[in-house]
């Protein structure tokens, strides 16, 4: 099958298909013995938080029980959770850092 022109075909572009990957959140817990200036100081290191911020979260965390420090990718919000639960056992505080999806 020969084509001679292309009179008869229409060419449709096709929308560009964005297709945004799942989110998922660092949701720090609140304990009874990890001390307030070390949960501020997670926050700045792997969170890139300013101290009034780091410090409005720790405080929202230690009066609510948990709060988010941000949403990431899978791989980045992995990443996050392993550094700032390795950093916590490395100067013995049982500060813990989970992921859940958004
Ligand atoms: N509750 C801790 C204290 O009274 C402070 C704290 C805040 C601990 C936030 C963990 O994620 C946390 N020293």
């Amino acid at each position: 099958e020969k084509r001679s022109d292309n009179e008869d075909f229409v060419v449709e572009e096709r929308r560009p298909e964005v297709r945004q990957p799942p989110l998922y959140k660092v949701v720090i817990l609140n304990d009874d013995y990890t001390p307030m200036e070390f949960v501020v100081e997670v926050l700045e290191l792997f969170f890139r938080m300013d101290r009034e911020k780091a410090t409005r979260i720790m405080l929202h965390v230690h009066t609510r029980g948990r709060g988010v420090c941000g949403v990431y990718t899978r791989d980045i919000a992995e990443t996050k959770v392993a550094q700032v639960n390795d950093y916590a056992r490395d100067h013995q505080h049982p500060l813990l850092c989970t992921l859940e999806e958004t």
